[in-house]
Parts: C-alpha cells; structure tokens; sequence
C-alpha cells in the first residue's frame, strides 16, 4: 500500500471547497489516514517547496502557501501516489484534464488549489513534514475487500 501527501491549498481553502476536494480522494477509494488544518510558515513552506527554492515563482509560491490555512491529508491505497495525481491534474489547470480538480476549479498555475506527492519517496519526505511526530490511522474499512483486491 502506497501512501501520498495532498494538501488542499490557500485558495481552496478560501473558495471553500475543502470538502469538495478531499471528497474526490475519498470516492476514488483511497482511505484517509491523516488529517490536519494548518498554517504554513515560511520555514515550513521552504521545507517542502525545497525543489523550487531560487526558481523564479519561488517567492509568490511562498506568500501563496503561507497566506491562509490549509488541509493536510494523507490516503493510502494502492499506486496511491498516481491515483491522486491523476486526480489533481496537470500543474498548469489549463493543459489539466477536464474533470480533474485543477481544470474543474482553477485556471492559473499559481492557484492550482491542490498538492499531491510526485512520487513515494517524496511521499514521505512530506509526510514527514506535515505529520511531524504525529502517528497516522491503521485502519481498514468494511468496503476495503471491493476497492482492493
Ligand atoms: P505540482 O504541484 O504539480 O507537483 P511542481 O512541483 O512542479 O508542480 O510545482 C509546485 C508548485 O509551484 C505548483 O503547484 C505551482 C508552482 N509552480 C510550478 N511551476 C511554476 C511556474 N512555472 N510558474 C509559477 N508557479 C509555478
Ligand atoms: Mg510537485
């Protein structure tokens, strides 16, 4: 079983569509095992945008990250990590898929309303991050045997 970090970003948070987001993790079948709301800081923010730090949208990503709460979550599942990426879209909510989270809500790169981990080991790396000392549920769901094979 995969885990993935998604975090439902400032603006959505805003727009008020928390729920809608976290909803469609949820109905894809992965299973929540972490929650938080959270006001990034600058630290933090710098932790877990350490990719991007001296890139040019580097210092909007930080005002936009740190600029009102989030929702962290962590779901677990199997290729749990490209089921939500494939559920968030592409980076660019114009070049997104319809019916993903970015091209269904968002329209600039900048305000994609969601992130989601790129891979396991960055998976980790993040919740690591955001559930620092923290222990996630281990919990099975009565609907797991027809979600998993
Ligand atoms: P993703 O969030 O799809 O994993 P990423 O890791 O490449 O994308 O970048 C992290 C965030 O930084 C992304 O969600 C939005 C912002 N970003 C990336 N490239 C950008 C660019 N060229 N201009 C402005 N913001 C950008
Ligand atoms: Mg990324």
């Amino acid at each position: 079983m995969e885990r993935t970090l998604i975090l439902v970003k400032p603006d959505a948070m805003q727009r008020g569509l928390a729920g809608e987001i976290l909803a469609r993790f949820e109905r894809r079948g992965l299973r929540m095992v972490g929650l938080r709301l959270l006001k990034v800081d600058r630290n933090m923010a710098k932790r877990h945008y350490a990719e991007h730090v001296g890139k040019p949208f580097f210092e909007g990503l930080v005002a936009y990250i740190t600029s009102a709460p989030i929702v962290a979550a962590v779901f677990e599942g199997t290729n749990a990590v490209a089921a939500a990426r494939q559920l968030m879209g592409s980076t660019r909510p114009t070049e997104a898929a319809p019916g993903t989270i970015r091209a269904d809500f968002g329209l600039e790169v900048g305000r994609n309303l969601v992130h989601g981990s790129d891979s396991v080991a960055s998976a980790k790396r993040e919740i690591d991050i955001f559930f620092e000392g923290q222990r996630l549920a281990s919990w099975k769901r009565d609907v797991d045997p027809w979600i998993f094979e």
